[in-house]
C-alpha cells in the first residue's frame, strides 16, 4: 500500500546518533562549504555569469561546478526547517539572489555555458551536464520553497522549467540529458507547483531514453549513460551508478504520479536484482572505477569497489520512492543500511573531510602507489565536489525519511529519538520516540496526542533482526516477523507506552557463493551497522589473520571513535577487533578490510 511523506517538520530528529551526525553537519559541515564554495572559484563563476565581476580566468572547476552550489543551498534550505538561523537566512539571501542574477533574460541559467561556451545551449547533450545542472536547481528551489516559503529559487526554476518544456520533447528538441536528475526533478517541481507540463516533460525523458538519442563517446557504450534500453525494459543496472540510480528514482516518480504500474513494476524487478546481485554490504553501489560503474551480477571486489558516496545517497532516494509507492519494508532496511554504512562514511566524524570512494578493503601495499588519497584517506573537498553537498542535503533532510503516514496510520522506519506527528484521517496523532540505537536496541515509543478512533503504529522490524519483542503498555510479545512491518492497531491514549527491543547483538555475516572475490571470507555486522578491521587496533597483520568460531565480545568505548561499540572476534593467535566501518580513517589511514578470511 502506498505511503505519504509526513508534512514538512512533523517528525524531527530530537537526539542520538543521528542528531549528533546532524549538528556536525550543521556546525561544521555546511559553514566549511560555503568557504570552500567561495575559495574554489564556484561561487565566482556565477558571479562572472551574471555580469557581477569581469569574466578574468573565465569558468574554474568541472562544467557542472553550480550544482556544488545548489546542493550546498538545498542543505542551507532544510536546515531552516530544523532551526532557523540569521546565518542561513543570510547565506539563503545571498546565494539565491547570485543565483538569480545569473539567469538569462529567457529562464536559461548555467555558469559554464555563459562563461565558456559563449551562451551555445544543449550542443553536447552526452557530456554537457546541462539538464543535471538545472535539475539540481530545480530540487534546490523545491526545498527552499517547502522550508522557508522563500520564493527566490522557485521562481528562477520555474522559469528554467518552462523553457525547458518550450525546448524539448516531441517534435522540438529531441534529446536527453548524458546525466539524468532532472526526472525526479522536474517531478518534484510538479508537485511543488501543479504544472503539469513540468511532470510531461519528466515523463518524456524517461520515456526517450533506451532509443539511442545519445551518442556514445569512444570508449563507453550507450548502457554508460542507460540509453541502451528503454527504462522499463531494463532488468538490471548498468553504467555508471550515481546516473542510473537517478533514472531510476525518477522514473519511479513518473510511475507512481502517472499510474504506470508496468513501469514501476519493471523498476521495482530491478530494485531486487541489484540488491541481491549488485550492491555491497554496506548498500554501496558501483565496483568499476572504470566509468564509475555498476559491474556484472555479483562482480563486487571489495578492494576494487567505487561505491561513490553519491551513489549510495541516490540509492537512498530511489529505495525511499519505491517505499512511498509500495510500503513494503525492504525498501527501509535498504534506506538504513546504506545510509549508516555507504553515506556516513563519506564525511569524517568532524564533518570536516569526505570520501568520494567507499572501498571496502585497503591492502598495505596501497600506500606504497599512491592510491592513499583516493581511498584511505578523507580529502577537504574535490576538484569534482559532487559528494560533499550531497551529504549534506541528506543530512539536512533526514528527519523526512523518518516515518510515513497513510490512512490507517503511521509507519517508524528509521529508529531515533524523535518527535512525530501526523494527520490521520481520524485525527492528529502524535508521539515521542527516545532510544540509544544503535548502539541499543531498545525503542520506546510514547503517545503524546491521538484521537479516540483506533489507529496503527506501525514498526519496521529490520530483515536481520530475529527474535524481537515488543510491549504495549508492558505486554510483552514477539514482534514477529523479521523484515516486515509491524502494525499495532489500537485506541490509543496519551500516554500509552510502547517498547521495542531490537537483537542489535553482533552477528557473523556470511557473503553469497557467487561473490567469488571474498567467497571464505565472514563480516561482522551489529544491528544496522557493517563492521571492518582497521590494521592499528591489531596486533597482528590483518591480511594473513584468519578468524575462528567463538564468541563475538563486545565493548562498549564512549571515548572512541565519538562513542562506538567495539567487537572483538576470535582469530588465529589471538583476537582482531572490529569497529564501525562508517568510522574507519577517522584516527589514521592505513589497511582495512570489511571481510575476512574465515578459512
Ligand atoms: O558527472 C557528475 C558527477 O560527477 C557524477 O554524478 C559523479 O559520479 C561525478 O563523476
Ligand atoms: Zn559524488
Amino acid at each position: 500500500m502506498p505511503l505519504r511523506p509526513l508534512s514538512l517538520g512533523d517528525a524531527r530528529i530530537t537526539g542520538g546518533f543521528w542528531r549528533e551526525r546532524q549538528e556536525i553537519n550543521r556546525n561544521s559541515t555546511i559553514p566549511a562549504a560555503a568557504r570552500r564554495l567561495e575559495e574554489a572559484g564556484t561561487l565566482r563563476n556565477l558571479r562572472r555569469a551574471a555580469g557581477h565581476e569581469p569574466i578574468g580566468d573565465g569558468f574554474v572547476g568541472k562544467l557542472f561546478a553550480d550544482t556544488d552550489v545548489y546542493k550546498w543551498l538545498e542543505a542551507v534550505a532544510w536546515e531552516q526547517t530544523r532551526l532557523p538561523s540569521a546565518e542561513l537566512t543570510n547565506w539563503q539571501t545571498a546565494a539565491s539572489a547570485l543565483v538569480a542574477s545569473a539567469q538569462e533574460p529567457d529562464g536559461y541559467l548555467n555558469s559554464y555555458v555563459r562563461l565558456v561556451l559563449g551562451g551555445e545551449r544543449f550542443g553536447d547533450l552526452e557530456k554537457g551536464h546541462e539538464l543535471y545542472c538545472a535539475g539540481h536547481l530545480l530540487q534546490a528551489a523545491v526545498a527552499q520553497s517547502r522550508a522557508t516559503g522563500d520564493r527566490t529559487l522557485l521562481d528562477v526554476a520555474t522559469r528554467f522549467a518552462d523553457l525547458l518544456c518550450k525546448t524539448f520533447g516531441p517534435g522540438r528538441l529531441e534529446g536527453i540529458d548524458g546525466h539524468p536528475l532532472i526526472e525526479m526533478a522536474l517531478v518534484e517541481l510538479y508537485r511543488e507547483t501543479g504544472t503539469t507540463s513540468y511532470l510531461e516533460l519528466a515523463s518524456y525523458f524517461v520515456e526517450a531514453r533506451g532509443h539511442g538519442l545519445l551518442q556514445p563517446p569512444g570508449h563507453h557504450g550507450p548502457a554508460y549513460f542507460q540509453d541502451h534500453l528503454p527504462v522499463r525494459e531494463v532488468r538490471t543496472l548498468t553504467g555508471h551508478a550515481v546516473r542510473a540510480l537517478y533514472l531510476a528514482a525518477g522514473a519511479t516518480d513518473v510511475a507512481v504520479e502517472t499510474g504506470d504500474t508496468e513501469l514501476l513494476e519493471a523498476l521495482q524487478a530491478t530494485w531486487a536484482t541489484m540488491v541481491e546481485s549488485q550492491l555491497y554490504l554496506t548498500g554501496g553501489a558501483g565496483s568499476r572505477w572504470y566509468g564509475e560503474a555498476f559491474g556484472d551480477p555479483f562482480e563486487l571486489p571489495p578492494d576494487a569497489a567505487y561505491c561513490e558516496t553519491c551513489a549510495a545517497i541516490a540509492s537512498v532516494q530511489w529505495s525511499w520512492r519505491l517505499l512511498l509507492a509500495t510500503g513494503e519494508s525492504k525498501y527501509a532496511d535498504l534506506i538504513e543500511r546504506t545510509l549508516y554504512n555507504a553515506v556516513i562514511s563519506g564525511v569524517s566524524l568532524t564533518g570536516g573531510e569526505f570520501f568520494y570512494v567507499n572501498t571496502l578493503k585497503v591492502r598495505q601495499h596501497a600506500f606504497a602507489d599512491d592510491q592513499r588519497s583516493a581511498v584511505a584517506g578523507r580529502q577537504p573537498w574535490f576538484g569534482t565536489a559532487c559528494c560533499p553537498p550531497n551529504v549534506m542535503r541528506t543530512l539536512s533532510s533526514l528527519d523526512q525519511l523518518v516515518a510515513t503516514s497513510d490512512d490507517d496510520g503511521v509507519q517508524v522506519h528509521l529508529y531515533a529519538p524523535a518527535s512525530v506527528r501526523a494527520d490521520l484521517p481520524a485525527g492528529r496523532v502524535g508521539f515521542e520516540v527516545q532510544t540509544q540505537y544503535p548502539w541499543h536496541g531498545r525503542v520506546s515509543m510514547r503517545v503524546t496526542e491521538s484521537p479516540e478512533e483506533p489507529w496503527t503504529l506501525g514498526l519496521r522490524i529490520p530483515a536481520w533482526a530475529y527474535g524481537g519483542t515488543v510491549a504495549v503498555n508492558g505486554v510483552e510479545r514477539p514482534a514477529g516477523p523479521a523484515g516486515r512491518q509491524l502494525p499495532l492497531r489500537r485506541q490509543w491514549a496519551v500516554g500509552d507506552e510502547v517498547v521495542l527491543q531490537l537483537p542489535v547483538e553482533a552477528r557473523r555475516t556470511l557473503p553469497d557463493d557467487r561473490v567469488d572475490s571474498v567467497r571464505g571470507c565472514v563480516a561482522i555486522e551489529r544491528g544496522p551497522l557493517v563492521y571492518c578491521f582497521e590494521q592499528l587496533d591489531q596486533d597482528v597483520v590483518l591480511d594473513e589473520t584468519p578468524v575462528l568460531a567463538g564468541e563475538l565480545v563486545e565493548q562498549e568505548r564512549p571515548e572512541l571513535l565519538g562513542g562506538v561499540t567495539r567487537v572483538e572476534v576470535p582469530a588465529r593467535d589471538g583476537t582482531l577487533t572490529a569497529i564501525p566501518y562508517y568510522a574507519w580513517a577517522n584516527r589514521d589511514v592505513g589497511p582495512m578490510t570489511v571481510w575476512i578470511d574465515a578459512r
